[in-house]
């Protein structure tokens, strides 16, 4: 369940739009069924058609962790409720004592996760800058078992040198996890780059219509995912089917929906570098943006998020989050709506007074698929009402 060999040779799209999925055989349903039932029978003791038990195995959830893997280019994928309850499941990996190491831009969440829920269990982490690899070899923490990187980091976009960071974890006997849910397999496969675990907030550009939470997890390793495969059931954070299928349905389309978030994204990045009450902006593709030579090299475009600090500090940026209106002020991202927020006070709460603490002048957008126009005229105005 869940594994994929492509043995077709499809290109990105063909997967997306059909990789573990063919028409129902009993009715000739073009769209995968959503199954229900928890349960599955036997004709004699161990012998059925897969499926067992939903929590184990279902076949709605099978048809998304092949097709996702597919798209990471990964041997195996594994579906989840959340995409927190994906890395809570791959941090299971680990024994006691083993430290981990995270970027110092991460997720609140994962932040949160890993320093409030794993580290009083007796797994010690670092926050470490993961652009600098000199420094990062020079300051290696000898117990260090696994390193969490985000590429682009969520939310200063900073982008991370994956081959460079797998290098030195490798040669250091540690595990490289990469969040790809800023990038999507769309734009950067972690996995082809030396990654030993891609991990997804599958909630946010694999859903893609902010109506469905979940997570994923795509490797190739045999044994890791024999690990994997046996937490995911025996801590038991599965998605429902229907949750399933919905991130199935909005995958399809991973690809045109992200070609156009690039370019939306592209366009408000024009109106914001021109802006007198805009400080700095960060966006992957500008030259001067941290890790910009890891992202030409290792993205084909640069994504749909956005983050800005404003001159006028918290005031102001607390201000433009306010004043928007079709941006829609509210947390989460990668959906074909365009929202802004505010991460000090939203998003990266949890990280006040930590080493990823974010800037208060800071505000992120998850640029949509809407008009460029109307996305451009909509930023002008709220920053214009500035006084
Ligand atoms: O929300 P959940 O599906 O559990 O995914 C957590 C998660 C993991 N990784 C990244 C990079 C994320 O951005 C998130 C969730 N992020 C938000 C809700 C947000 O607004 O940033």
């Amino acid at each position: 369940m869940g594994e994929f060999v492509d043995q077709l040779g499809w290109g990105f799209e063909t997967r997306a739009v059909h990789a573990g999925q063919s028409p129902d055989p009993t009715s000739g349903a073009v769209v995968t069924p959503i199954t229900l039932s928890t349960t599955f029978v036997q004709d004699g003791v161990g012998n059925h058609k897969g499926f067992e038990y939903s929590r184990s195995g279902n076949p709605t959830r099978a048809a998304l962790e092949t097709c996702v893997a597919s798209l990471e280019g990964a041997r195996h994928g594994f579906a989840f409720a959340s995409g927190l309850a994906a890395e809570d499941n791959v941090l299971r990996v680990l024994h006691q004592g083993d430290r981990i190491l995270l970027g110092n831009d991460a997720y609140g969440g994962t932040f949160r996760l890993i320093s409030k829920v794993w580290s009083p269990l007796g797994f010690p982490w670092s926050a470490v800058d993961l652009t600098d690899i000199d420094a990062l070899a020079a300051n290696w923490p000898t117990d260090t078992k696994l390193v969490w990187l985000e590429t682009p980091t969520n939310p200063l976009l900073t982008c991370i040198d994956i081959e460079a960071v797998a290098a030195l974890a490798h040669e250091r006997g540690a595990l490289v996890v990469v969040d790809n849910t800023f990038a999507t397999p769309f734009l950067q496969q972690p996995l082809s780059l030396g990654a030993d675990v891609v991990v997804h907030s599958a909630t946010k550009y694999l859903g893609g219509h902010s109506d469905v939470v979940g997570g994923f997890l795509a490797l190739n390793d045999d044994t890791l995912a024999d690990r994997i495969r046996f937490t995911q059931n025996a801590a038991g954070a599965v998605p429902a089917p229907f949750d399933c299928y919905l991130v199935l349905r909005g995958v399809k389309t991973l690809g045109v929906r992200m070609d156009r978030h690039c370019s939306n994204a592209r366009a408000v990045v024009d109106l914001l570098l021109g802006h007198p009450a805009v400080d700095r902006v960060l966006y992957p593709q500008l030259p001067d943006h941290p890790g910009h030579a890891a992202a030409a090299k290792q993205m084909s475009d640069f994504g749909g998020m956005v983050s800005f600090t404003m001159r006028g500090g918290e005031a102001a940026a607390l201000a433009v989050v306010n004043n928007t209106e079709l941006f829609a002020l509210a947390e989460s991202l990668g959906a074909v709506e365009s929202l802004i927020e505010h991460p000090g006070r939203m998003t990266h709460a949890s990280a006040a007074g930590s080493p990823l603490q974010v800037p208060d002048s800071l505000v992120r957008l998850s640029v949509g698929i809407e008009s460029a126009n109307d996305l451009v005229a909509d930023l002008a105005q709220a920053l214009a009402r500035l006084d």
